[in-house]
């Protein structure tokens, strides 16, 4: 490290209180629902994280409590103690109870720092009922204790440190319940970002334990390969078309800039850019870079090799896309995170010195490789040889087009309304379901699309076969939207998407067709929310001239329990939807007052890929094992 920054409490800027956060906590960290809970843990380890940037830290544990607290520790410098000079209270009290009162900025204290969770560690302290902070550092341990944000105790020196005693910091806190509507932590959602993050940060160790599950052993990610073992791990359920993954990685004007790629047999890319270990998921400058520098390296190879002869033409983007596997990560000082969701990266220096990094470092690894670049060049032609066929036919251009003029389908009992903001499309397995469900819904907001055979399997077909399926078309015309590069939310017809199947395998094969399908072509509208699983009950039960519905064996146990003096006078199983009338298909499945609705949102577009090429690609061992490991969570899928 060179010109190492003084970095004492005197350097800490100061802009404004935390009341604003508790009144507006959705302003700071974007929700109060599962997903900004989760955000709280976020934010503290990309604290760690940063000390782990700047060259201090090198391991990181997260600890879920049995009370529903979490704790974050860290061997980083440890937050400052000393007396801060405006405030004349601790450094520590000052970065936890003033908003924005971080060293990150200050651009000269820190190298690089994530910008979308970089809303401080005030912030969760805000959102906090209680947090307890531990710091070693300057030669002693340090506590305090803060209640609803505000300091609970004076800052205290528990005691001197150990001479082999490492420095750092521990963060405990137990999320506000008032603030959130959910304050149970999901390992699962913890892991997906811990191991995203120990593959964007190789070196650093982190780990993560769960204390109220004492049978389960913890988890650990440290990651010596870095970005090139994201995309192994990425392509796990992929066949690979060549051994190594192609690694590039460049330093200019203070810019870092790492791709790991690797092409598969598969016909979707999955493609996951990162800027200050933030996955950019509205992509941005050097996602651009690295597309146009991808297809201008792969063309220039196949013309000086003479691999495009027999094609006649260049090719495409989409092309030398298809199948690729690929990890973008940049490190910028000074990052423009732009978009909808803070989440496109606007700095535009960043497109020449990703496009110069690739166009360098893949140009001189073809060049040494030449077998690789063979097959990379080789799958690509194959992508546009299809692509041509289905041009030529001009199948794919008049389906396109057939989509944006056609009226809406037959199958479609549309509802009344016209302002889509009120409206619903439930999406029904089997046209008998479908009929019940056109009798029972509330015609004025609720629109019913029945479908009856298994819809295509997007993940093995290309998008001329896709677009040839009627079921598939169909839902396209409905929600009005088109797909893929022309995909436009303002088509949208209705707010929600309910998908409705039965609660059997095949039913939940037909959601992860149709969750296959809206991933692969119609992503926003997941990204956006828009899609709901229905749940349909899979007992009623009958005593006392009452009914009760139960979603599962256990449900229908504790009812049988709790209301019928264990002995119901009926227990009617719904084996399918078909089996419900239209009056009880609107009781349990579509009123809204009523009904139970699971959003399927995308918390992170690495593990989706994973998961959609595991379920549905060609690979039948990583599937089966994957199956088995989620199995306890029923046939559930959170993606
Ligand atoms: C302000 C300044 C410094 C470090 C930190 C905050 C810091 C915050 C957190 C949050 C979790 N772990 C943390 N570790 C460090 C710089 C300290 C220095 O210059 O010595």
């Amino acid at each position: 490290m060179v010109d190492e920054p003084e970095y004492g409490a005197g350097q800490i800027q100061v802009l404004e209180g935390l009341e604003a956060v508790q009144k507006r906590p959705a302003m700071y960290i974007g929700s109060t629902d599962d997903r900004g809970l989760h955000h709280l843990v976020d934010e503290v380890v990309d604290n760690a994280i940063d000390e782990a940037l700047a060259g201090y830290c090198s391991e990181i544990e997260v600890l879920l409590h049995e009370d529903g607290s979490v704790t974050v520790a860290d061997d980083g410098r440890g937050i400052p103690v000393d007396t801060h000079e405006e405030y004349d209270r601790p450094a520590v009290e000052v970065i936890l109870t003033v908003l924005h009162a971080g060293g990150k900025f200050d651009t000269k204290s820190y190298q690089v720092s994530g910008g979308l969770h970089g809303v401080g560690v005030s912030v969760v302290n805000a959102l906090s009922a209680k947090l307890v902070v531990e710091i070693r550092r300057d030669g002693a341990v340090w506590r305090q204790t803060f209640e609803d944000g505000h300091p609970a105790s004076e800052l205290e020196r528990l005691r001197d440190l150990e001479s082999d005693e490492p420095s750092g910091t521990d963060i405990r806190f137990w999320p506000n319940e008032e603030i959130f509507e959910t304050t149970e932590f999901r390992r699962s959602v913890l892991e997906n970002r811990l191991r995203e993050l120990a593959f964007l940060n190789p070196g650093v160790h982190i780990t993560i334990d769960d204390d109220r599950d004492p049978e389960s052993p913890p988890s650990t990610y440290e990651f010596e390969g870095g970005i090139r073992e994201f995309v192994e791990y990425l392509n796990e359920s992929r066949q690979a078309l060549h051994r190594d993954v192609i690694y590039v990685e460049n330093d200019e004007a203070d810019i870092q800039v790492e791709v790991a790629a690797q092409m598969t047999e598969d016909l979707q890319p999955s493609i996951h850019a990162f800027a200050n270990n933030i996955n950019t998921r509205e992509g941005g400058s050097h996602l651009t870079g690295f597309k146009t520098a991808w297809t201008r390296t792969v063309n220039d190879y196949a013309n000086e090799n003479g691999l495009l002869d027999a094609l006649e033409e260049n090719l495409k983007g989409e092309d030398v896309r298809e199948g690729l596997t690929a990890v973008i990560s940049i490190k910028h000082p000074d990052p423009q995170f732009e978009g909808q969701t803070k989440t496109k990266l606007g700095n535009s220096e960043v497109r020449g010195i990703v496009e110069r990094a690739v166009n360098d470092g893949v140009g001189t690894y073809f060049k040494e490789h030449p077998d690789t670049a063979e097959v990379i060049v080789a799958k690509a032609v194959e992508a546009a040889k299809a692509r041509k066929a289905a041009e030529q036919a001009e199948e794919l251009t008049r389906r396109k087009s057939a989509l944006e003029t056609t009226s809406l389908p037959g199958k479609l009992a549309d509802c009344q309304s016209r302002d889509p903001a009120d409206a619903e499309l439930f999406v029904v397995e089997g046209d008998s379901a479908g009929g019940s469900a056109k009798q029972g819904r509330n015609p004025k907001f609720q629109a019913i699309l029945p479908l009856s055979g298994k819809i295509l399997n997007v993940e093995k077909h290309r998008l001329d076969r896709v677009l040839e399926n009627n079921e598939i078309r169909s839902l396209i015309t409905a929600l009005g939207t088109g797909i893929g590069e022309e995909f436009d939310i303002d088509g949208l017809r209705y707010e929600k998407v309910l998908l409705l199947v039965d609660a059997d395998v095949d039913g939940a094969h037909i959601r992860t067709l149709l969750l296959t399908f809206l991933y692969r072509h119609m992503r926003p509208l997941l990204e956006q929310g828009h899609v709901y699983a229905s749940q349909p009950p899979l007992y009623r039960i009958r005593c006392g001239g009452e009914t009760y519905d139960a979603m599962n064996d256990a449900e229908r146990e504790q009812i049988i329990e709790e209301h019928c003096d264990g002995s119901p006078s009926q227990v009617q199983r719904f084996k399918g939807l078909g089996e419900m009338n239209p009056e009880q298909l609107w009781d349990t499945t579509m009123n809204p007052e009523t009904r139970i609705l699971k959003r399927i949102t995308i918390e992170d577009a690495a593990a989706a890929d994973r998961i959609f090429s595991t379920l549905m690609g060609d690979a039948v061992e990583p599937r089966k094992q994957f199956i088995q490991e989620h199995a306890p969570e029923a046939e559930w899928i959170d993606i």
